[in-house]
């Protein structure tokens, strides 16, 4: 074929695609899903249920996976991922997203609920649409809340009674400032670290701790290097179940219905699952001799948190008022 011929047949193949695509009807999606968590973990559990239901439900317009363990990215490259519609959707903690959705860094203020009841009322109401909102601009379309309990401090030199134990220890965060300062203002080293990287830095030493919810600690199996939980519960961060905005918007109105039942459906699942997981989890790591102990003087470590609070205000003084509006809901 010469050169006019060979673009003109291009250009027909392309015209009759075109042409085809229009005719057909919608054409099937396959959404990608990125989970940080293992199989058999509450959130997890909740995912493939959302994912499974959805597809059954949208009769082969959709077909939903999940990809657990992070397989996908670490937390903040998948936020990036779902803001730009490479992934579909995700099961994201609110942490992580602090640098990129600034209101939500109000939900990572140390002690900002009292309780995860407290999280939930909240969350489930007009100040979670609130932030909803913010992610929305952000391009992520946030349909349902789940829980990840209260997050406490886990090391591999002592139990942590006071402040004071604090000090001199090498503790991994999340990927935001706010939990840089939280941990220094206990007199610690904050390490920000991706969390698939956090149990080998425990066993070699490279860290001396880390801090999470029951779940975690040991389906990460950080409690085969930590010995020692104890109980600051200074973090109860709400997740999302997030949608990608294109993808989102990509749906007929028909099955963003089903997709927003199913989300919904899916937290109620996860919440339930979460209650079970966590004491599991808890006796597992205490059946692995891991000391747990309470901390009486909670109020000693919500002190110290006082200038992370008003460094926060001053420079984000729009968001004193919803800070209020948390605290004030209790
Ligand atoms: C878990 C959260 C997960 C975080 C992880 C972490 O569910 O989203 O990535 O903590 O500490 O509790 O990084």
């Amino acid at each position: 074929m010469n050169t006019t011929t060979k673009t003109m047949s291009a250009v027909a193949v392309s015209v009759s695609a075109t042409v085809m695509a229009l005719s057909l009807p919608a054409q099937a999606e396959d959404w990608r899903g990125w989970n940080i968590h293992p199989p058999g973990y509450p959130n997890t559990e909740a995912l493939e249920a959302f994912a499974e239901n959805v597809t059954e439900r949208t009769e082969g317009r959709l077909t939903v996976q999940v990809y657990n363990n992070g397989v996908l990215g670490d937390q903040p490259d998948a936020i990036e991922q779902t803001r730009n519609g490479a992934l579909d959707f995700a099961n994201f903690n609110m942490g992580p997203m602090g640098p990129i959705v600034k209101e939500t860094n109000v939900l990572s203020l140390p002690f900002i609920f009292s309780s995860v009841e407290h999280m939930h009322e909240v969350m489930d109401g007009e100040i979670g649409q609130q932030f909803a909102d913010a992610l929305a601009e952000k391009n992520l379309v946030a349909l349902s809340w789940f829980d990840s309990g209260a997050r406490s401090l886990y090391n591999t030199e002592r139990p942590v009674h006071t402040p004071e134990d604090v000090q001199g220890l090498k503790i991994r965060v999340m990927n935001n400032d706010l939990y840089v300062e939280m941990i220094e203002a206990l007199g610690g080293n904050a390490t920000p670290m991706a969390y698939g990287e956090v149990y080998q830095a425990l066993k070699t030493g490279v860290l001396d701790g880390a801090e999470n919810n029951y779940p975690s600690f040991e389906s990460s199996n950080h409690y085969e290097a930590a010995d020692y939980y104890s109980l600051t519960e200074h973090l109860i961060i709400p997740e999302c179940l997030c949608i990608a905005k294109a993808s989102w918007e990509a749906l007929s109105p028909k099955d963003q219905k089903i997709v927003r039942e199913e989300a919904v459906k899916a937290s109620e699942l996860q919440r339930q699952l979460w209650v079970e997981g966590s004491q599991e989890s808890r006796q597992i790591v205490l059946d692995a001799g891991i000391e747990i102990n309470e901390v009486e003087d909670k109020a000693a470590f919500q002190e110290k948190m006082e200038p992370v609070y008003a460094a926060f205000i001053e420079e984000n003084p729009d968001l004193e008022s919803l800070i209020d509006a948390i605290r004030n809901s209790n």
